[in-house]
């Protein structure tokens, strides 16, 4: 005999929530609920199962979930069944993103509205808009400080509009991104504001301290993410006589996700979401998510436990939603979130490749890849239906995530390669190309981050500037040899606004006092569409990035074997400048090489026959056929069957 009390089976539950449905869209979900129950019921026991009433909580939960499901409307109720029909529609080699401020690419939601034209030229199906939940005042840390996350910031336009987007984009196959801050809130937010005014249950939204002991133990193990400009992470509140914790800025409070109540408010935040038709959300910094004394307080198993159960219970109400990673960390801890063990498949379907960025700009700084090749080589490989999320710029700095174990293998110094690679970005190494700046220079550990746009990391700002035609051909090159890697490297690869059209530095940040201090908004500029009117002429940078991505997106939507799920190697090419990789699976076979030197470089025909890629292969990127590896012993003369890629040239083979 069980009774509500006591019976914690969730799987024969019938949430009221349901009752007003007609049956067929109650069946859906009872069924979801009898598939899920146990990937929803496992992280949840193992991170609130001591709780007296967890069976209740755990019922709470499947009406949050319930509740959403019988809110959704009826296109996406559809588009769910669309999506779990075909499962990997998101690591489809067309899925192309692009991601942008709202207010600095178009101005509001609507205006976004009217640039969808835009995005489909350039070949996009996935777009991420920037924070735009309602921030607090003043400086809130490009929107990653949120006051209420169910208004939209005032100034993009409101909740309705974000619908009405989402519908717009999904007419035109692009499906939607938003960020989650779901780490931290706002000082400003309701919850913090009850905590303040002394509200006991509210307080233990957070984690808070009385006094120094608990921060000063914490703080031996814990990293500081902005060491100059919001060092320590706890801050003092006077109102209530209490530390808070603060990983970033003193503005941004931790929430304490060991309070179920953190848990069941971020599920009702997300379907909320979900219910407005985003199709993808960027989970804000999940690596902070769970504190243990004694740790760096990051990816702590109960971080994942989290991910898991939002993941499972966003599947009963939403099964269209994908889950997106944010963890800058190194791979062996970023594996998890895509999910790995009993979790395989069921944590984010998309995490960040944070190595793979860093790698390109080390390569492209030292025109050698046996770090990269070495570094990359060494990533496991990631659940069938998960994706990476490739990239070359986002709007944070570039930390250079170079471990010594990496360095050596590749013959290399890890602590003087990290300095090489800031002293080249901030344009502080003789000879070099790049334009950017030191951000969150950290005296105590001597590291050094990196801002900057693409455009100038690759040396097209000071080309312009001195009117250099050949060096500004170099810039161009070496930034459309960057998005051709992502773009083949398997996943979404992103492309960053103004990308397209070379965007260089913004200086004018340092105006405007509430980002002065913040050398990130050098690279978070406004769109400038003169520029993007000079996009169909090849005689400007502007025209050929434009064309050149345009032409990656449009070749990789052609290529099944680039589909995400194809494994991927990184290889020695025989050749110190070009990076080798081959794209592997049932669906073909790939061989990407990239030349990271100005110079032009061959990989031998031995090479590419041991590689498996003899005969006559076609470079996809100029459709033509060439020789490269044609060992028939026929001599034509040209170049005797070496793939011979010119400076900065990237292939994509295929037999
Ligand atoms: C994220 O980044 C955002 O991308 C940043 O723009 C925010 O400032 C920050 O969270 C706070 O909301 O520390 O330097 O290891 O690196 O989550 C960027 C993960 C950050 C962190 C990452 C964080």
């Amino acid at each position: 005999m069980t009774d509500a009390t006591t019976d914690t089976t969730i799987d024969r539950y019938k949430p009221p929530a349901l009752r007003a449905l007609p049956s067929a869209e109650r069946a859906p979900f009872y069924a979801r609920l009898r598939a899920l129950r146990p990937d929803i019921e496992r992280p949840l026991r193992l991170l609130y199962g001591g709780r007296g009433d967890f069976a209740m909580w755990l019922r709470s939960l499947i009406d949050v979930a319930a509740q959403a499901y019988a809110a959704r409307s009826a296109d996406l109720r559809r588009l769910d069944l669309e999506r779990m029909a075909v499962p990997d529609w998101f690591q489809d080699p067309s899925m192309i993103g692009y991601v942008c401020y709202v207010d600095r690419f178009a101005g509001t939601l609507d205006e976004v509205r009217d640039k969808i034209d835009y995005l489909e030229e350039l070949g996009v199906r996935y777009l991420h808009l920037m924070p735009l939940l309602a921030p607090r005042a003043g400086q809130n840390d490009g929107g990653y400080a949120v006051a209420d996350y169910r208004q939209v910031a005032p100034a993009l336009g409101d909740m309705d509009d974000l619908a009405r987007l989402a519908d717009g984009l999904r007419a035109r196959g692009i499906s939607l991104c938003v960020d989650l801050v779901c780490n931290h809130t706002a000082r400003e937010h309701e919850w913090a504001q009850r905590a303040l005014a002394g509200q006991k249950d509210y307080q233990d939204y957070y984690h808070m301290f009385a006094d120094r002991s608990g921060p000063d133990a914490y703080e031996r193990t814990v990293r500081e993410v902005f060491p100059d400009f919001a060092p320590g992470n706890f801050t003092y509140q006077p109102e209530i006589d209490r530390w808070v914790w603060t990983t970033f800025h003193d503005y941004q409070w931790d929430l304490n996700y060991s309070k179920p109540a953190v848990f069941s408010e971020n599920l009702s935040i997300l379907l909320f979401l979900a219910n407005r038709g985003v199709d993808v959300v960027r989970l804000d910094a999940v690596a902070f998510l769970w504190k243990r004394l004694g740790t760096d307080c990051e990816n702590q198993p109960e971080a994942h436990g989290i991910l898991q159960a939002l993941r499972a219970l966003s599947r009963l109400a939403a099964p269209g939603l994908l889950l997106k990673a944010e963890a800058i960390v190194p791979p062996p801890q970023l594996l998890p979130y895509l999910g790995q063990g009993p979790a395989t498949n069921k944590e984010c379907e998309l995490a960040y490749h944070n190595l793979l960025m860093v790698m390109l700009w080390s390569s492209l700084a030292e025109r050698k890849v046996a770090l990269m090749t070495q570094a990359l080589g060494k990533v496991a490989r990631i659940p069938s239906r998960t994706a990476w999320v490739t990239y070359v710029r986002c709007h944070d700095d570039i930390g250079w995530a170079v471990t010594e174990e990496d360095a050596g293998d590749a013959g290399l110094n890890g602590h003087a390669h990290r300095g090489f690679l800031s002293d080249f970005y901030a344009g502080q190494f003789p000879g070099s190309f790049a334009r950017g700046e030191v951000f969150q220079f950290n005296p105590r550990t001597g590291d050094r981050r990196i801002s900057g746009a693409c455009a100038s990391l690759c040396g097209l700002e000071t080309a312009l500037e001195h009117g250099d035609h050949a060096a500004i051909a170099l810039a161009i090159r070496r930034i459309l040899l960057l998005y051709g890697v992502i773009f083949a490297f398997g996943g979404t690869p992103l492309i960053y606004m103004g990308d397209e059209v070379g965007l260089t530095n913004a200086y004018d940040y340092r105006q405007d006092p509430n980002l002065s201090a913040d050398n990130r908004w050098l690279h978070r500029p406004y769109m400038n569409w003169q520029q993007v009117e000079e996009r169909h002429d090849s005689d400007t940078a502007a025209g050929q990035l434009f064309a050149g991505l345009r032409h990656l997106a449009m070749v990789r939507g052609q290529m099944p074997a680039l589909h995400a799920e194809a494994e991927r190697h990184p290889v020695w090419s025989h050749n110190e400048s070009v990076f080798a990789l081959i794209r592997d699976s049932q669906r073909g076979r790939v061989l990407i090489l990239a030349n990271f030197s100005e110079l032009s470089q061959t990989v031998p025909r031995y090479r590419l026959d041991e590689l498996g890629f003899a005969g006559r292969l076609r470079n996809r990127l100029r459709d033509e056929v060439g020789a490269y590896g044609d060992n028939d012993g026929d001599n034509d003369g040209d170049n005797d069957g070496d793939a011979v890629l010119d400076g900065y040239e990237i292939m994509w083979l295929e037999s």
